[in-house]
């Protein structure tokens, strides 16, 4: 190929992968029937806990004095801090601008008054909407969880659904702070009586699932891991896993989502920026794929070092399905590294990306920087197969980002 054709063809391939809608199969958004809960505008913009992570490192208060603060001192103090003080050039920075500017608004004046009053003007079923024709999403999908008192509220008075949202089952403390779970699943009705795992208690922890699930209309069930997480082991997590969690999920097919590597308030001082990363034992999740292998998983790790052997263990397992450059590995250059490692060992036999947008706005910059680095590479791999006198036309290019976007989750969903 010479360098016009190479040019032909990354232009076209971007087009395709700027037109083609995606599926996004993990956030922290809600449904506009859930109120407050779900966040948006410029305030919540800047507060975000990536920001809040950020600004508290060049100290502008102390990080306890922070939380102290109304939202809007402290969405005043973020943007002081990283965009009037200095250079925006993080890529969390970043992406408030990419969102403003395709929003149409000027971040250069910054003035943040001029932005509020711009926000307020809208109304949050229309915004959704405005926020997923921007980013190009068809469909979002929520993390709920059982254990939030706020949520829960919600559900429990049946709300309205809003047919532009799926949900997902978070079942975290049930898994690894299961004494307290197991109060709250006694408080709730379920028969369980103490920490103990009997029979009768495993029993109500599968009907638990089912009960939640049904009431969600749950896509998957999911938990997020430490990196020290260990399986099969003498902890409750283990004969939780084998004898409510994974028979639900065989017997309901419903895929058990697993977010491997966090590392939980690192420093609690920063509340939700307390969060660290760690690399995870690989040979935990080898057990538990390998010894369930009639039940269907999704998977994303949180460490850059873990990405190798990831691509490798689901080179194994048919019944993996890897998602989503994960929150620390959600910036270019490694967006970048992992995905074309991921083409050049899984092929299209993954989805690409998550948003894992907590305030709804997000998705728009989310996706545009993805986009564009996933096209980048997929242009790289037609080039290379072009050199090997594969050509693939406009219709394949499509198919093929279609997978990217969602249709292998779907499919991975349906078998
Ligand atoms: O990306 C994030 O906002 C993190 O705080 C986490 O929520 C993480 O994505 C998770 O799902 O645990
Ligand atoms: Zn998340």
């Amino acid at each position: 190929m010479n360098e016009r054709q190479r040019a032909a063809l990354a232009d076209t391939v971007l087009q395709v992968v700027l037109d083609t809608p995606v599926r996004d199969i993990h956030t922290h958004l809600y449904e506009p029937a859930f109120g407050d809960l779900l966040l948006w505008g410029i305030d919540e913009l800047l507060v975000y806990h990536y920001l809040v992570a950020e600004a508290n490192r060049y100290g502008p208060v102390p990080e306890e004095r922070l939380w102290e603060l109304p939202k809007r001192d402290q969405a005043a103090l973020v943007w002081d801090t990283l965009f009037e003080r200095r250079s925006p050039v993080s890529e969390s920075c970043r992406g408030v601008l990419t969102t403003l500017q395709a929003l149409g608004l000027d971040p250069r004046k910054r003035d943040l008054p001029a932005l509020r009053k711009w926000f307020a003007k809208w109304k949050i079923g229309d915004y959704v909407g405005r926020c997923m024709e921007l980013a190009g999403v068809r469909s979002i999908c929520t993390t709920n969880s059982p254990f939030d008192d706020a949520e829960r509220a919600v559900w429990e008075r049946g709300p309205a659904r809003d047919p532009r949202f799926t949900a997902a089952l978070r079942i975290d403390p049930l898994l690894l702070e299961w004494p307290a779970a197991a109060k709250r699943l006694a408080e709730w009705g379920y028969k369980v009586k103490g920490p103990d795992l009997t029979p009768g208690a495993l029993g109500e922890v599968r009907r638990f699932l089912g009960d939640w699930t049904r009431r969600m209309k749950g896509l998957y069930v999911m938990v997020s891991l430490p990196p020290d997480f260990e399986y099969p082991s003498a902890a409750p997590s283990t004969a939780l896993l084998d004898k409510a969690v994974l028979p639900f999920c065989r017997e309901s097919g419903l895929p058990f989502a697993v977010m491997s590597g966090v590392k939980r308030q690192i420093n609690p001082r920063l509340r939700l920026a307390g969060d660290g990363v760690g690399r995870s034992r690989m040979e935990s999740l080898e057990a538990l794929f390998r010894g369930s292998l009639d039940v269907k998983f999704l998977i994303t790790m949180l460490s850059r070092e873990n990405q190798h052997e990831l691509c490798v263990l689901a080179r194994k397992f048919s019944n993996l399905h890897v998602f989503g450059c994960w929150w620390f590995t959600n910036v270019p250059h490694l967006i970048d590294e992992i995905t074309r490692m991921r083409l050049e060992l899984l092929g299209l036999s993954f989805t690409a990306q998550h948003s894992d947008a907590r305030v709804l706005d997000q998705i728009i910059y989310k996706w545009s920087h993805s986009r564009r680095l996933i096209a980048r590479v997929l242009a790289d791999k037609y080039a290379d197969l072009a050199e090997a006198g594969w050509q693939p036309t406009k219709a394949e290019i499509e198919r093929d980002v279609r997978q990217l976007f969602g249709g292998a989750f779907e499919a991975f969903l349906k078998a």
